[in-house]
């Protein structure tokens, strides 16, 4: 059920979204922001930057076009800070997912198609408030209004070919099952200089790793959060080193 006030709320979070959507189109490393899709899989809202809403589709792997040319792999090394440049600016409310998938025995970063249970996540964002309970949308997120976004590639994980897919969920209208909004993007990349000594788990797989009922994609961002550090950001638990 929703309040008119939350309504209101809801409608004045998604009236101005509809020009305002984002894609994750540059990769950033060592100071250099590289060329639109290069090394990274142009993805299939490059142009219209809608969401995506099926999380039953395998589009979810890496947002990626049809016949896409193959853009490169970048050579990382691991502990090193890589980054996406974010085009438009992340507008709406929801947890910002990073997870790496390490190319199969056979592949590449840039032939794997990334299905099967290969993708872990290395890290994921929560909302954050200032008093509790928290009064309505009194709460925030990290990265929300971001024009570009980081993250540290794990020093211990093995080196090899990966993708490294990044996602932002929004969640704003996600009171109402399967509103939430998909946008994301895979960058391709070898990673040298990797300890080895950790061993990624829990793998997920997409799609599967979500469901439209789950607490984290079924909720209504816009009534009173007593505990927002509480939410669940859907898929497996972040690996750490
Ligand atoms: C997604 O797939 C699951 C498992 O097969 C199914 O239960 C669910 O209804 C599907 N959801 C949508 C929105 O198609
Ligand atoms: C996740 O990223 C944030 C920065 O956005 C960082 O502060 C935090 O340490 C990272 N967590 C892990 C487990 O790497
Ligand atoms: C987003 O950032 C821009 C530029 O810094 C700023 O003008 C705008 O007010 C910000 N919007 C929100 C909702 O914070
Ligand atoms: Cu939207």
């Amino acid at each position: 059920m929703l309040a008119p006030l939350g309504l209101m709320v809801a409608l004045a979070t998604v009236v101005p979204t509809a020009m305002g959507h984002y894609t994750f189109q540059n990769l950033l490393y060592k100071g250099v922001k590289f060329p639109d899709y290069t090394f990274i899989r142009r993805t299939f809202n490059h142009i219209s930057h809608f969401p995506l809403f099926d999380l039953n589709s395998t589009t979810m792997r890496c947002f990626e076009d049809e016949n896409i040319p193959n853009p490169g792999t970048l050579t990382v090394k691991a502990g090193d800070t890589v980054g996406f440049n974010v085009d438009g600016r992340i507008i709406h409310e929801g947890p910002l997912v990073w997870y790496m998938a390490r190319a199969p025995t056979g592949k590449t970063a840039a032939t794997m198609d990334g299905s099967g249970p290969i993708w872990f996540k290395i890290n994921q964002t929560t909302p954050y408030i200032g008093t509790t309970p928290a009064p309505i949308e009194r709460f925030t997120w990290p990265h929300y209004n971001a024009t570009e976004v980081h993250i540290q590639i794990p020093k211990c994980i093995p080196s090899g070919e990966y993708l490294l897919r990044v996602e932002h969920i929004a969640i704003h209208i996600a009171f109402l099952e399967g509103q939430h909004e998909f946008f994301g993007a895979c960058a391709q990349l070898k990673i040298t200089n990797g300890l080895g000594t950790g061993a990624p788990w829990p793998f997920a797989q997409f799609p599967g790793a979500y469901r439209t009922d789950e607490p984290g994609l079924f909720l209504n961002v816009h009534d009173n959060w007593v505990q927002p550090d509480r939410y669940q950001v859907p898929g497996p638990p972040v690996w750490t080193c």
